[in-house]
């Protein structure tokens, strides 16, 4: 039984070797077995790389990063774009010059942009020509002063005052030799991409080499990873659809994949009949996505067995997914293939738990993967038993170090004993397979990102009528969740739920976006002050 006396449920899967590298070396380790072929390539416009490409532009782009810009180790960029072909070079480039990436929503606006700027301490941004007067606006508000090197994705002039990304890495005298003086360890931070947790504002979850390494290793077990070897005859292709500036798309569909010399089809805007075709064309063999892609990929017109007639392997993951959905979705796919799920969090660099490839059960996530731990607890954290509802609680190589300069947060979600707690409520069977059931926390998501409610509740609370907010998830047919608001007025002012909505609108990314307000006496709250979020679902949902 995977199930211990103690209540504690380990991995089917064999203890997997996490290497003492830094995932730069770790990425680029078997090059010499695929110099030739395609690391990155743009459904849109064919712009790619191939992987020794890659490796020595993103090396030249390093080296001009301490060279011209005194990046040190350790110092944080900010890295603001969508799936450009040249994503996953400056990622490699930022860690190979010691530093340390995060990464921002391109479709962020200035206010959500200035405060991660800000938070993370970030020595320069990463971006898109039509991105830099956002950009601009955010450094603006953040006083800070900052460079803004753009991508050029076709002829036109950058912006002034900006630095092409091209210029540093097609530099063919730059000395690269400077990078023999980075002092980087797998105990080092390489990624802080931002996560509200189990509540508050988004915060930066410190992730270290050996933590993205461990995740990587842990996929590649052969009961659960989707790829064949990499040989003069055989190269998979895994579509780049879901942003690379999530970890989903960072580690699972990047790192990972880069790592076993995989070609990524990337695609920067979502255009659902490029996608579809590209899938074809490009001979996609592996696609990970969320509920929403797989809905949209049942019901576009264009969608057929033709369309998928190459598909080995389609994974779900960041969401749960009706049955329907994935059972609609395999019937136009007339062949059987692969559908498996993944679990996790951003905390937890990020797969959790995936189902091995026997496994057809679209409610189960699988095991936990290999090196991994889990238990389900009951409010005192005591253990609870098979088929039990509780919190889903992980211990394992790819847990986080801990949110930044987060001492209260890493308190609630870190124990003394070495666990993490996901706020996911999940149960377990005899055999060890795992369902979540629902959030335990305050966490919205939709079409698979976080919505975090203290967000949207401070931007409510800015807005001069507003005395107090609550924000709540209520289930979406297409996205999962949306948000609903309620608020309470000061005396004496009015608002319409419509200026409330458009005030929201102004200062959030589309899809953070509320479009259902409703306007109450005032806020329920415990004594201690927390909003009673139960109370609002059961008496207004
Ligand atoms: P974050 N089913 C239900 N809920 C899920 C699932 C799933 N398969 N995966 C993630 N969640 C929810 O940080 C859950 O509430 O990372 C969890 O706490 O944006 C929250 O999403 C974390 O949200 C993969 C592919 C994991 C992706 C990911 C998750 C990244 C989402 C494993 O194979």
């Amino acid at each position: 039984s995977l199930w211990t006396k103690e209540g504690i449920i380990k991995s089917p899967y064999a203890r997997v070797d996490v290497p003492n590298y830094t995932l730069y070396d770790y990425v680029w380790l078997n090059l010499e077995k695929w110099p030739e072929r395609t690391l990155t390539v743009c459904a849109r416009t064919g712009r790619g790389y191939t992987y020794e490409q890659a490796f020595n532009l993103s090396n030249a782009f390093a080296a001009n990063l301490r060279q011209k810009f005194k990046i040190r180790d350790g110092d944080v960029i900010t890295v603001m774009l969508p799936n450009v072909p040249d994503f996953p070079l400056i990622m490699l480039g930022v860690m190979a010059a010691g530093g340390v990436v995060t990464t921002i929503n391109p479709i962020y606006t200035a206010h959500e942009i200035q405060r991660q700027l800000l938070m993370s301490d970030s020595k320069m941004i990463v971006t898109l020509p039509d991105k830099v007067n956002v950009v601009r606006e955010a450094i603006k508000i953040a006083k800070l002063n900052i460079p803004i090197i753009v991508i050029k994705t076709n002829g036109d002039p950058i912006p002034e005052g900006t630095v092409a990304f091209n210029e540093l890495s097609e530099d063919i005298h730059v000395d690269k030799s400077c990078l023999k003086k980075v002092r980087r360890t797998a105990n080092d931070l390489c990624f802080l991409p931002y996560s509200s947790g189990t509540t508050g504002l988004p915060k930066g979850v410190e992730l270290t080499h050996r933590n993205i390494i461990a995740n990587c290793q842990q996929i590649s077990d052969p009961a659960i990873n989707c790829n064949e070897e990499t040989t003069a005859t055989h190269q998979d292709v895994a579509m780049a659809i879901l942003p690379f500036f999530h970890i989903y798309g960072s580690v699972v569909v990047g790192f990972h994949e880069m790592a076993q010399g995989v070609k990524l089809v990337t695609l920067d805007k979502f255009q659902p009949e490029v996608y579809l075709q590209a899938i074809e064309k490009f001979k996609v063999n592996i696609l990970f996505l969320a509920p929403p892609l797989i809905i949209l990929m049942t019901q576009h017109p264009m969608a057929s067995a033709k369309v998928y007639q190459y598909l080995d392997h389609v994974i779900n993951g960041a969401a749960p997914i009706v049955a329907t959905d994935a059972e609609r979705f395999l019937s136009k796919v007339q062949r059987k293939i692969r559908f498996g799920q993944g679990y996790g969090l951003t905390e937890t660099a990020p797969v959790v738990a995936m189902s091995p490839k026997t496994l057809y059960d679209y409610n189960a996530v699988g095991h936990p993967v290999a090196n991994t731990d889990i238990r389900i607890v009951d409010n005192d954290l005591k253990n609870l038993g098979p088929n039990e509802t509780g919190e889903l609680l992980v211990r394992g190589p790819q847990v986080m170090r801990g949110y930044r300069n987060n001492s209260e947060a890493n308190a609630n979600v870190l124990t003394n004993d070495g666990w993490f707690r996901t706020g996911d409520l999940a149960t377990v069977d005899d055999d060890g397979i795992i369902k979540i059931c629902d959030r335990l926390k305050e966490l919205i998501k939709v079409k698979g990102f976080q919505v975090p409610p203290a967000e949207l509740e401070a931007v409510l609370r800015d807005h001069p009528a507003v005395s107090d907010a609550a924000v709540i998830g209520v289930p979406h047919a297409t996205k999962g969740e949306t948000p609903k608001a309620f608020v309470a007025l000061k005396p004496g002012f009015s608002a319409s739920p419509k200026d409330l909505c458009s005030f929201v609108a102004e200062r959030v990314a589309a899809y953070k976006r509320i479009d259902d307000i409703s306007v109450l006496e005032s806020i329920p709250r415990s004594a201690a002050g927390k909003i009673l979020r139960k109370d609002l679902k059961s008496k207004y949902c």
